[in-house]
């Protein structure tokens, strides 16, 4: 299998993630989707990472039909329960976090392809306002000693890339004090294997 897509994307990196928890073995197509966008078009249509090929050359895209995958081959092993409220519980909070990524995101980029005469200041309150909103809930449902209780799930994963992003490109909406909970457990999912063997290095990093 190869991974398309650098780690500074959080929704990559959980795919990463993920497959490291897993065992599973993979290699790294690691061009960028800035400036190698023609490239990595030709293999995700979207030109968006995460894309994962399979063996067989079937791409696979978007980070949870990936991880859907993923966790058909884990089995039991797969941070999801396979039913009942806890899944619920992990779906929505990993939705709720990926959201919030989204909306992060979209500041990032309104501030990245527009130079700032031409950035809509009422967009960017608007998504602004969602990602703190965001931070906000994600921090209020958070159960301990992980975000859904006692086991390790997607929804850690998906708040541990989303509180590296936070940190790395727009610290206007984390509060250290507000949404200690959020970055104390990403602190801590930072240290586990999986998450150290899907560290990100300095080359994969957008252009500013
Ligand atoms: N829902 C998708 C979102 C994928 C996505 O937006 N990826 C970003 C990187 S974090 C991307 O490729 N952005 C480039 C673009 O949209 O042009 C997923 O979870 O995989």
């Amino acid at each position: 299998m190869i991974l398309v897509g650098q780690y500074d994307s959080p929704v990559t990196r959980r795919v990463a993630v993920a497959l490291h928890h897993y065992g599973i073995g993979f290699t790294r197509d690691t061009r960028s989707i800035f400036t190698d966008a023609a490239e990595v078009g030709r293999i995700s249509p979207l030109t968006r990472i995460p894309a994962l090929v399979l063996d067989d050359g079937e791409v696979l895209i978007d980070s949870a039909a990936i991880l859907d995958f993923l966790d058909e081959l884990a089995g039991d092993r797969a941070l999801c329960p396979a039913s009942g409220p806890t899944r619920r519980q992990v779906l929505q909070m990993t939705a709720l976090a990926q959201g919030t990524l989204e909306k992060a995101a979209a500041v990032v980029y309104e501030r990245h392809f527009h130079k700032p005469d031409q950035q809509s200041q009422a967009w960017l309150t608007r998504c602004l306002a969602q990602t703190r909103a965001g931070l906000d809930e994600l921090t209020r449902r958070l159960a301990a000693p992980y975000a859904c209780g006692s086991a390790l799930s997607h929804a850690d994963v998906m708040i541990t890339t989303l509180i590296w992003y936070m940190q790395d490109r727009m610290d206007e909406c984390l509060s250290p004090a507000d949404h200690a909970p959020l970055i104390a457990l990403a602190r801590h999912c930072e240290t586990l294997p999986a998450f150290r063997a899907a560290a990100i290095s300095d080359f994969e990093k957008m252009p500013r």
